[in-house]
């Protein structure tokens, strides 16, 4: 297992020193951020990024992410343009020594909550999801007001956008993520990129869009869309926790038997009502998910891949991007290192 955090780069406000400093780290996921979805990354970009890891000792070799293009997902007749540019990232970065990618196959939206800075009992604050009040928020009706979205799309490129998924099921959403796969995985294959699809945050439909990467049968199927080991998974544990009906440690056992786990993010989260929770500290004893069995299952299947803490609360006075303090989300890396630590030491 190797331990990374994620940076968003020389904009962010957690410096590559204070990660470095981070006892257990190993290296960071991280990404070209000032080019839009569809271009070309610079090989100087990539470079850049490389060079400012190492010179921290961190390796860089997972990224998170490269967008897919809204026409592949669509799949419209520009997503050929589109996919070769992607392919063209997979080589440059393959060649800079990136092993994983980590993207996501959601349309429009990726992550979704009601609040970004929900005040917590101790004076911490979360990201919070209230299904009915993500629901209230129609982004049809132009009255979008999504925390970290609103500012992300015009509202009349919005209501255009939307419109033009009107004619995009699941069915289609399926039959356009292997159109894309069959096509970038030799390219994975040649230069030795793993990609690892992350689930759909929260893991259902909304807003009247297909959500496909939600749960066990839906994950088989992705799997099976492609077979290769190159078509994997990013298992987020706060992703498909939020809903009850996923056993995360059961679907981490199975996939990384198959060895289809590449990336992890592992964070909690409380389920408080039906389609409702609360991000939460990483420990166990926090949240609905069992962090000890999460990395017991994957410490049992023989992982050897990259995992990171996923959201933090912001605590100890910090402010920053939601989800992505320091404090925090190092106390989460910490926690899950002693985790394997013990599950290490107490297997021989
Ligand atoms: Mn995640």
């Amino acid at each position: 297992m190797k331990m990374t955090f994620r940076w968003y780069g020389e904009n962010d406000p957690v410096t590559l020193k204070y990660i470095s400093q981070i006892p257990t780290m190993d290296g960071i996921v991280s990404a070209v951020y000032d080019v839009a979805p569809g271009k070309v990354w610079s090989n100087e970009s990539i470079e850049k990024i490389k060079g400012n890891a190492k010179e921290h000792s961190l390796a860089f070799e997972v990224v998170e992410s490269v967008p897919v293009h809204e026409d592949i997902k669509l799949g419209k007749k520009t997503r050929d343009e589109y996919i070769k540019v992607y392919k063209e990232n997979i080589r440059r970065l393959g060649k800079a020594g990136v092993k994983v990618i980590c993207y996501n196959f959601m349309p429009v939206f990726d992550w979704l909550r009601s609040d970004l800075d929900y005040i917590n009992e101790d004076g911490s604050s979360s990201l919070i999801y209230r299904q009915e009040q993500v629901l209230s928020m129609n982004p049809k009706t132009g009255s979008l007001s999504l925390p970290g979205w609103d500012s992300s799309y015009t509202k009349e490129g919005l209501v255009s956008l939307l419109d033009e998924y009107k004619g995009v099921d699941s069915e289609a959403l399926f039959a356009n993520l292997k159109y894309f796969l069959d096509a970038i995985i030799p390219v994975c294959t040649e230069f030795d990129v793993k990609m690892a699809i992350h689930p759909d945050d929260p893991p259902w439909d909304i807003f009247g869009l297909p959500r496909i990467i939600t749960n066990e049968a839906n994950l088989d199927r992705f799997l099976s869309l492609n077979a290769s080991p190159y078509n994997g998974l990013t298992l987020c544990t706060g992703s498909l926790g939020a809903s009850d009906t996923n056993d995360i440690p059961k679907m981490l056992r199975k996939y990384g038997a198959m060895g289809r786990i590449h990336f992890v993010h592992a964070r909690n989260i409380k389920i408080c009502g039906e389609r409702n929770f609360n991000e939460t500290a990483h420990p166990s004893k926090y949240g609905s998910l069992d962090m000890y069995e999460i990395l017991k299952a994957l410490y049992d299947t023989g992982f050897t891949g990259y995992i990171r803490p996923d959201h933090g609360r912001m605590i100890w006075g910090e402010s920053g991007k939601p989800g992505y303090g320091l404090y925090d989300r190092a106390l989460g890396a910490v926690y899950l290192s002693g985790i394997w630590e013990a599950i290490q030491k107490s297997s021989k």
